[in-house]
Parts: structure tokens; C-alpha cells; sequence
């Protein structure tokens, strides 16, 4: 399917064809383990190279501001029936671009600007929307941030006190990188001591929460948030989640309150990954995903690598090079020449700036979808465990190179393409 698609953009563009093919064989001859990427299914990535992306649908089915509506607005339909099914949730709104427009569209429906919100800072695992200085929701809004504790794991006593003391309007739970389970109630609980709205923004665990692998934030957060390309498995793109409470304000702020058309191809594709997340097989590659991350984990331990909060119990994890004395950045690029794509990371109360920093964050998401299993994930472990160690033995990393590449030919990417 992929190379008749690249043929056809050859007829018109060699160049931009010439590329794609090129990202298809980084991906094929890579072992992908940023956390937040994944490998979507050719029925995906088909539903979004449709000709529904001609189409104008500003507003919601039923309530088009354009004519010609009539099979988008079944599509989108669908998206959401499922969405709702999938996450148990009353009200779902599809048309986000993005996590990051997610989250505006709930701060636009749910504050005003100079309203408190308490987040989780960036360097602590936090997200940029959930407060950073550099981004919308640090520029507009007066914020206060909670860390983790010296174990790495969310001190819910602490935030209880900083909601106490600064009564914000909005707390925001969920996180870019927390491995651990995170305590929805009790965020509940806080928000209600202090009168203050709860979103979840769950756009890594998505597909844990969806599959019971993870407790769900339905009925606890007032706004559930996601990302639609993470561990879901679906499209780059976004989803607000609320009762029918907030239904109508939360679509008012998606659309008009920050975006125009919404891209009924991507929603096409998102309802294709909905159903494809509501299959029992889904659940199997949930728990896959957190069975492989904890041998990845173990692996990286028991070969001396420090790993924040000395575990994980989801996706992902982060490793502390603090001891060892490299930094991210560096061993981020090592670990790309033996075939292994992973992103640097703070870890918490890190020394070095967020260019440079000591960590980096691996996850399980993409190669699961691969077809790795736990025996797979004790010698990527131990690749990079070795890589680390022989950062700057040329020979080494050559022949760790040659593991990696073993791994992904045993597990053929895209192999009809
Ligand atoms: N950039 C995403 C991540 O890598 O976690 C968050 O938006």
C-alpha cells in the first residue's frame, strides 16, 4: 500500500517520495523507544490518506457550518461512539489536533486568564501545557507545580498542602513521564477540599486506561484529555473527555474557541484505532506493553543502571546517569549509532539544563506493537546497558549495532509495504 502511495507522490514529487521511503527503512532497521511513539496499522495510516481531507466540516455532525456533510458527520459520529464506549466516558469530542490543543481548549473553556492552575512541573515528568513558563499555560495563568519525592514518586500529601495554600481553579494529573500508577481519586479529593476543577491528561497511559491496565480517571476528572498516537496506536491528534456537564462549553472551546476545520481523515482515522483498541487483542498488547517495560527495567538494574523511582508500573521509564556522570544528550546520540532511537530527559532535580540533562526516557508502546516480548526486552537491556558502559569503544558499539539490527529483522516492520 505505502510504496504504491510513494509511487504515486513520485509521479508528482521524487523528492518528498525519496524521503518517505527513507523514514520507512530508519524505522524498519531502528529499535524505537521513545515513549510516546508508536507503530500504527496499515488500516490507520490508510484512513488518513483519504479524500476526506477536502472536506470543510467547521462545527459538529448535525451542526455543520458547511454543506456536503453528511458522510463526515457519520465518521465523526463513530469516532466518538466509540471513544465514549472505549474510555466510558458521556461526552467526547474528536477534533483536537493535538494534546496540546486539548489542553487549551479545557483551560479556554474552564479559566480565565491569571486563574491559578496546579500541575506538574516539566522536569518532573510534568508536560510543557501543564504550566511551563515558556508555554500558553505559564504565560496566561498564575501556576504552581508539584515535583516528585526523593523516590520519584508523586507526593499526594504535598499537593494536597499546595492546593490548600493556593486554592487554584484547575489541577491537572497525568503526565509526559511518570511511571508510576497515578491516584486519580485522591486528586479528586483534593480538587474538592479546594473547590477546584480536575483534568487527567492521560494521552500516555491511553491505552492502559482504556484496557484496565491502569485505573481509569472517568468519574474522578471533571476533563479527561489524550493524545490519540501514543500507546492508543491511532493518528497524531487529540480527544477531550468530560460528562454532559461541560459538553457544550468544551466543544465551544474547541471549535471556535481555538481551531477552525476539523481534519475529518484524522478523525477517520482515530475511529479505525477506536475500534481497533475496543478488540480483546488490544487488552493483550496493554498489558504486553507494561509486562515488557518492567523486564526492560529489571534488565537495566540487574546490569547496574539507575532508573528513576527504581521501576515502572506502566509504559516507560527513565534512566539516571548522575552516578555513571554522562548526560542525556550524549547518550541519547550513542545510543542512535547501535540502532536504538530514545529521547533525553531531566530527571527529577536534575543538575543540567533541559538540553543537555541526565536522563533518558525509554518506553515499550512501539516495539510491543512490533512483536517484541520479554525475552526481546532482556537483551535490548542489555544492549543498552553494554552501550552505556562502552559509550566511547567504537568496536563495541558496533557489534551492539548488530544485535539491534538482528532484533528488528526478526520482527519485520511493515512487511507488505
Ligand atoms: N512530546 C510528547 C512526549 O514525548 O511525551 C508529549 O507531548
Amino acid at each position: 500500500m505505502m510504496l504504491m502511495e510513494t509511487n504515486k507522490i513520485a509521479d508528482t514529487d521524487r523528492e518528498v517520495a525519496e524521503l518517505i521511503s527513507d523514514e520507512l527503512e530508519r524505522q524498519r532497521t531502528t529499535i524505537e523507544l521513545i515513549a510516546s511513539e508508536n507503530i500504527v496499522s496499515e488500516a490507520v495510516m490508510a484512513a488518513a490518506g483519504t479524500v476526506l481531507t477536502n472536506k470543510y466540516a467547521e462545527g459538529k455532525p448535525g451542526k455543520r457550518f458547511y454543506n456536503g456533510c453528511e458522510v463526515v458527520d457519520k465518521i465523526e459520529a463513530l469516532a466518538q461512539e466509540r471513544a465514549k464506549k472505549l474510555f466510558n466516558m458521556p461526552h467526547v469530542n474528536v477534533q483536537p489536533h493535538s494534546g496540546a490543543q486539548a489542553n487549551m481548549a479545557v483551560f479556554l473553556y474552564a479559566l480565565k486568564p491569571g486563574d491559578t492552575i496546579l500541575g506538574m512541573d516539566l522536569s518532573n515528568g510534568g508536560h510543557l501545557t501543564h504550566g511551563s513558563p515558556v508555554n500558553f499555560s505559564g504565560l496566561y495563568f498564575n501556576v504552581v507545580s508539584y515535583g516528585v519525592d526523593e523516590n520519584g514518586y508523586i507526593d499526594y500529601d504535598n499537593v494536597e498542602k499546595m492546593a490548600l495554600e493556593h486554592r487554584p481553579k484547575l489541577i491537572i494529573c497525568g503526565a509526559s513521564n511518570y511511571p508510576r500508577i497515578i491516584d486519580f481519586k485522591r486528586f479528586r479529593e483534593i480538587a474538592d477540599k479546594v473547590g477546584a476543577y480536575l483534568m487527567a491528561d492521560i494521552a500516555h497511559i491511553a491505552a492502559l486506561v482504556a484496557t484496565g491496565v491502569h485505573p481509569s480517571p472517568a468519574g474522578y476528572a471533571h476533563f479527561v484529555t489524550t493524545t490519540t498516537h501514543k500507546t492508543l496506536r491511532g493518528p497524531r491528534g487529540g480527544m477531550i473527555m468530560c460528562d454532559e456537564e461541560h459538553a457544550l462549553g468544551i466543544d465551544k472551546a474547541v471549535f471556535p474557541g481555538i481551531q477552525g476545520g476539523p481534519l475529518e481523515h484524522i478523525i477517520a482515522a482515530k475511529a479505525v484505532a477506536l475500534k481497533e483498541a475496543l478488540e480483546p487483542s488490544f487488552t493483550d498488547y496493554a498489558k504486553q506493553v507494561v509486562k515488557n517495560a518492567k523486564t526492560l527495567a529489571q534488565t537495566l538494574m540487574d546490569n547496574g543502571i539507575d532508573i528513576v523511582s527504581g521501576g515502572t508500573d506502566n509504559h516507560l521509564m527513565t534512566i539516571d546517569l548522575r552516578k555513571l556522570g554522562l548526560t542525556g544528550k550524549d547518550m541519547a546520540n550513542m545510543l542512535e549509532k547501535v540502532g536504538i532511537t530514545a529521547n533525553k530527559n531531566t530527571v527529577p532535580n536534575d543538575p543540567q539544563s533541559p538540553f543537555v540533562t541526565s536522563g533518558i526516557r525509554i518506553g515499550t508502546p512501539a516495539v510491543t506493537t512490533r512483536g517484541f516480548k520479554e525475552d526481546d526486552m532482556v537483551e535490548v537491556g542489555q544492549i543498552i546497558a553494554e552501550a552505556i558502559k562502552n559509550h566511547d569503544n567504537e568496536e563495541v558499539l558496533k557489534s551492539l549495532k548488530e544485535r539491534s539490527m538482528s532484533l528488528c529483522k526478526k520482527y519485520p516492520l511493515y512487511p507488505n509495504l
